[in-house]
């Protein structure tokens, strides 16, 4: 099989090399945006679906590209979610094939008892065998000259390490996050530096390979002010009406027309293709419309919603103007990037195939020959928050199968004329699903894709896990987070006190409380997630205050503001539950809140509705209460004090607070309160340096804490055998572990080695 690829590609590309020859050191650009849903742009992607533009965003300079390129009604990026894309657009492979089917940095969670599958290992950085888009161009025309720019989301080496040579280094999420007010997503810092390293390639006269990887439009969403300010009043469109995303995505097409700019002003426009396209869909939550258009599901699944995106190409005899109806995919790019620039001798195991004979027709028709006559993605792994579930999608002709390895559920969709995957053909074509099924098997197998497996440790989905909780302070004479996810500083000394539970924080209302140092790892905007905080309280209400706090959020980079998660609040000398998340205060429409005797809370919030629930010993207290948006706010938490530290002091004492990335249900907090709950407990002889190692309830994967950029985890046995070793993850999975006495060798970047003895 591969000696036949290789000969084959070869063949395909050898006839197709001298439709490249009239420009024969061309210029190269691939535009790679974050989360950019299909139907998000002010381009119409497909000219016979009119809800394939946005009725509210604008994107000129995106419209400026498609009048002068070919866009792909039916353009797919590779993967649903972000580092494997990245990886398949830089090689040309499927992530099926490269191992790699989840972004690198989230943990297996193999053992959570939520979920039926065990999910199997993934790739977590480029293999050194796997050859990029870089290293074939210095390879095979070394008069090119190479930059990646902007997020990298691939792991310790960036791009300066894999064939590029100039490069950001190995950014990801957090590098994008960093709240600057006149450079949102580092959109325009990113735009300024490739149009100056572009420059200094025309001025060196070399030609060159780039890719400007945006980290817009992936959530938060951050803005110029006065990009904002226009589209909070523009009429709202029917599908998209969220001014800060909108913002957001003008800003980035702003950028993206500092690079077309900068190309005509030195001449090159006519020597250079640019590619555009997205590394995955949009997610759901950040619009109350659909950002993805008319097509179904979002990032983080195999729906069109997940893994078809905006995608256009200009460049060198491409005529303007051209909706071409050929099916592309990410993975064409680096053998059609090779064909333009006459590269025959090709990586064995491609997946793409060149686009460039469609590229060059005038009404973008033809074929692009692969390897397969089909397409592959692979996602075997879950995200919950976003619906994400094991599965594996496969598109064949006009049909596209979807197969569920939760429910082992298949369907069948014509997607020609069902792009919004609504209507399942599997009893009208069984002959064409087994057909698709048995590609799909086979693909797998050839390129040995990972597949999960059953998890002995489900436990029907009934419990909750860690996954979702944020903290849990039992305040048993200490300041721990059993979770192990929270360090702690105490703040003029709180005591402890006779607990409901156990004991309890003691807080004097005058002069302390808590703070908890969440650290870059874990550290929750509930404008973008949902919580639920719990906890037993008892106020003394000593000092009359108007509010005590419970939990007040810091917010880190927008200092001045600060978040009120949960507090006492008195209203006309009564007393309510009460938040404060931005905006304006929101009271409990009952007030009940008694001094001088333990009471159980409990907030959950919805960011998608705007609405708080609050609970009084596990009742629910009063209506449900919408309020306006939840501001952003990205932070430390502060237990039993406003974050300036000089009011709202909580006078009392607290026990048993749990703060939660999602909603629980009333049957769940009143499980909390009557103590009936799997609660997290440390490890013992586990707890040095900075690292805290804890183990889940059921013993199931140990985890990591207080240390950045882990490398590697190894379990030995006191006589010194390895036993498991995992790579760049916090977590290493114990469930087949027997127990008694271990020890855990933890290796990070640019920090000692430590060896903890472990109990199991
Ligand atoms: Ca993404
Ligand atoms: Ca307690």
């Amino acid at each position: 099989m591969k000696t036949y690829q290789s000969i084959f590609l070869t063949a395909v590309l050898g006839s197709f090399a001298s439709h490249s020859a009239f420009a024969k050191n061309p210029n190269i650009i691939v535009i790679f945006t974050d989360d950019e849903g299909w139907g998000a742009t002010s381009v119409q992607m497909d000219d016979q679906v009119p809800e394939s533009k946005s009725d509210f965003m604008q994107t000129p300079n995106l419209e400026r590209l498609a009048a002068r390129g070919m866009r792909f009604a039916n353009g797919y990026t590779c993967h649903p979610n972000s580092s494997p894309s990245r990886y398949a657009l830089l090689t040309g492979k499927t992530p099926a094939r490269l191992g790699m089917t989840d972004i690198i940095e989230r943990p297996g969670q193999e053992t959570d008892p939520k979920r039926r599958l065990l999910t199997p290992p993934n790739v977590r950085m480029i293999n050194s065998n796997e050859i990029t888009i870089g290293e074939i161009i210095k390879q095979h025309k070394p008069n090119y000259k190479t930059a990646y720019f902007g997020k990298w989301h691939l792991g310790n080496n960036g791009p300066e390490q894999h064939g590029f040579d100039a490069g950001d280094g190995a950014t990801g999420n957090g590098k994008g996050n960093q709240k600057i007010a006149d450079d949102p997503k580092l959109i325009f810092s990113l735009s300024q530096r490739s149009v100056d390293w572009i420059e200094q390639q025309v001025n060196d006269n070399k030609p060159f390979f780039l890719e400007i990887a945006h980290y817009a439009t992936h959530e938060s969403s951050e803005s110029l002010a006065a990009t904002l300010q226009k589209y909070q009043n523009l009429p709202k469109g029917t599908r998209h009406n969220n001014a800060g995303y909108a913002a957001m995505t003008e800003d980035m097409d702003t950028g993206i027309g500092i690079v077309l700019d900068k190309l005509q002003e030195l001449g090159i426009e006519d020597s250079t293709y640019i590619f555009f396209l997205a590394d995955n869909g949009s997610m759901p939550g950040m619009n109350p419309g659909n950002t993805n258009g008319p097509i179904r599901g979002s990032k983080a699944t195999v729906w069109e919603g997940g893994i078809k995106t905006p995608f256009i190409v200009a460049g060198p005899g491409i005529k303007g103007d051209i909706v071409s109806r050929v099916r592309v995919v990410g993975w064409d790019i680096f053998p059609t990037i090779c064909d333009i620039l006459g590269i025959t001798e090709l990586p064995q195991n491609l997946d793409g195939g060149s686009i460039l004979p469609v590229l060059q027709d005038n009404n973008g028709e033809g074929e692009v020959t692969r390897p397969y006559d089909f397409m592959v993605w692979h996602w075997p792994r879950y995200v919950f928050n976003k619906e994400g579930y094991p599965t594996t999608a496969i598109i064949k002709g006009d049909y596209k199968y979807i197969y569920s390895y939760e429910t082992e559920e298949e369907l069948l969709f014509n997607i020609v004329e069902d792009i919004a995957e609504t209507t399942p053909l599997n009893s009208q074509l069984p002959d064409k699903l087994i057909e698709l099924r048995t590609d799909m098997q086979n693909y797998l197998t050839e390129v040995n894709a990972g597949l999960p497996t059953p998890n002995p440790h489900y436990s029907g989905g009934g419990t909750k896990v860690l996954e979702n909780l944020i903290f849990y302070f039992p305040f048993e004479d200490n300041y721990n987070d059993m979770t192990g996810q929270m360090q702690t500083l105490g703040q003029n000394s709180p005591g402890f006190d006779t607990g409901k539970y156990g004991r309890a924080l003691s807080l004097n209302g005058s002069s302390q409380w808590l703070d908890v140092l969440s650290g870059d790892y874990m550290n929750p905007d509930f404008s973008e997630l949902p919580f639920t905080l719990c906890g037993w309280v008892y106020n003394t209400d000593a000092h009359a205050q108007n509010n005590s706090i419970i939990l007040a959020q810091h917010d880190d980079s927008n200092s001045g503001t600060g978040r009120i998660i949960l507090e006492k609040f008195r209203q006309s000398g009564a007393a309510c539950l009460s938040t404060f998340l931005g905006g304006s205060r929101t009271t409990a429409t009952v007030n009940n809140f008694p001094n001088n005797e333990w009471v159980h809370v409990a907030a959950v919030g919805d960011y998608t509705t705007n609405t708080i629930t609050f609970y009084r010993n596990g009742e629910q207290n009063g209506d449900r209460v919408t309020i306006n948006p939840f501001e952003s706010c990205v932070g430390n938490f502060r237990i039993g004090a406003h974050k300036d530290g000089s009011k709202a002091f909580w006078s009392g004492k607290l026990d048993e607070l749990y703060l939660f990335k999602e909603e629980l249900s009333q049957s769940d907090i009143v499980k909390i309160m009557n103590d009936l709950w799997d609660k997290p407990m440390g490890v013992n002889n586990a707890f040095s340096n900075n690292a805290f190692v804890y183990v889940d309830p059921a013993k199931y994967s140990l985890v990591v804490n207080g240390l950045d950029n882990i490398s590697a985890l190894t379990l030995i046995s006191i006589d010194g055998r390895v036993l498991k070793k995992e790579y760049f993850t916090k977590v290493i999975n114990i469930g087949l572990i027997n127990p008694g006495h271990y020890l855990l060798k933890i290796e990070a970047k640019n920090q000692p080695t430590v060896i903890k003895k472990i109990v199991i």
